[in-house]
């Protein structure tokens, strides 16, 4: 018979008896993402043809305006995730305090921190954007949920993943045992496994970095960055630049092909000097599914999984992608060449 594909839930049960935390609660909670995010896609592919684009007028917690698209997938995932039964609480880059499951809701132990809409500022072009996760158990079922449940190395979450709205919607997510990639087939509906076991190349041959922000860097980061452009690559030749300014789809390309994707601290810039990407729902989930591939992804001092979060929106230099170019850059970043 012909192969018809293998779905998240049937992966998911596929590898049920090596994980002890695949229970149905988790798949419960992976299928709501699912169905969250196949709304959000839905509404994605129709952005050019209904009054959706452009920006609400609003201003979010990080300063930045809010586009009416980022405020549709940060209601639709709370809207859905808060019924799901599985979390005791919330955090999304769009809201300042934690969203926690009304007590006339069923409840479970797991934390769900997420960025709605990553890459905003490609909304209105039609280019790739993206839905981060990260997801971890409660410190303590028997207390109540607090903000010490948010404020953690990201070592304990027990998955991540992403959703990427491109030319087709993908999911890409660990929980510890390898990345895997599905695509979502609109025809059944379904997310279906098409990336197995993704292994991100030691090396790769294409750098992203803004670097428009390079004045702001300080000289040692201006040498790493220096050094990809050099033909003193492990290559012998350059790197090519390759920077669309959605984490999503740079860090995508990245672990595919191999690459590195830097957002180092622009620390003369007063705006930043922390870095841009935020620790909790872009670099720790990041962090978690590069290594599982095999890649890297350090703040150019310390593994990012090594570093616990000492606030919700905390922003934190990001240094990732395929291990050789990653030790490299944090490498020089350090002053050891
Ligand atoms: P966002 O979550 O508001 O979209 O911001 C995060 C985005 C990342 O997707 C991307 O890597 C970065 O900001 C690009 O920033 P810049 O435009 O400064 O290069
Ligand atoms: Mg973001």
């Amino acid at each position: 018979m012909e192969q018809l594909g293998i779905t998240v839930t049937e992966h998911i049960l596929i590898h049920q008896k090596e994980s002890p935390m695949a229970t149905g609660r988790f798949t419960r909670l992976l299928n709501e993402l699912i169905f969250s995010a196949k709304i959000i896609s839905r509404e994605v592919n129709k952005a050019g043809l209904v009054d959706i684009l452009g920006l609400t007028g609003e201003v979010n917690v990080q300063g930045e305006n809010v586009r009416k698209l980022d405020e549709f997938a940060n209601n639709a995932l709370i809207y859905r995730m808060k019924r799901a039964g599985v979390l005791c609480a919330m955090s999304s880059e769009e809201n300042a305090e934690i969203i926690r499951v009304p007590d006339n809701m069923p409840k479970g132990n797991y934390i769900l921190i997420f960025d709605p809409l990553d890459g905003s500022s490609n909304i209105d072009v039609n280019v790739n954007i993206g839905t981060i996760f990260s997801i971890h158990r409660m410190v303590d079922d028997g207390e109540d949920v607090s903000l010490q449940d948010f404020l953690r190395y990201g070592s304990e979450q027990v998955a991540a993943g992403y959703f990427l709205y491109g030319p087709s919607t993908m999911l890409v997510y660990t929980t510890g045992k390898g990345t895997h990639g599905f695509t979502l087939d609109p025809s059944v509906g379904e997310f279906l496994l098409s990336h197995p076991d993704i292994k991100t190349p030691e090396h790769g041959k294409c750098y992203s970095v803004n670097e428009s922000n390079c004045s702001y860097w300080d000289e040692n980061t201006r040498r790493a960055v220096e050094y990809f452009k050099s033909s003193e690559t492990h290559r012998g030749t350059p790197y090519s630049t390759r920077y669309i300014g959605s984490l999503v789809a740079d860090f995508h390309r990245n672990m595919l092909y191999g690459g590195i994707f830097m957002y180092p601290a622009d620390s003369k810039d007063p705006s930043k000097p922390r870095g841009k990407l935020r620790l909790l729902c872009e670099a720790a989930p990041m962090a978690f599914i590069q290594e599982q591939a095999g890649g890297a992804a350090t703040d150019g001092k310390q593994r990012i999984l090594d570093i616990k979060a000492s606030s919700l929106h905390e922003r934190i230099p990001l240094i990732i992608g395929s291990r050789g170019d990653v030790e490299k850059a944090t490498s020089i970043m350090q002053g050891k060449g």
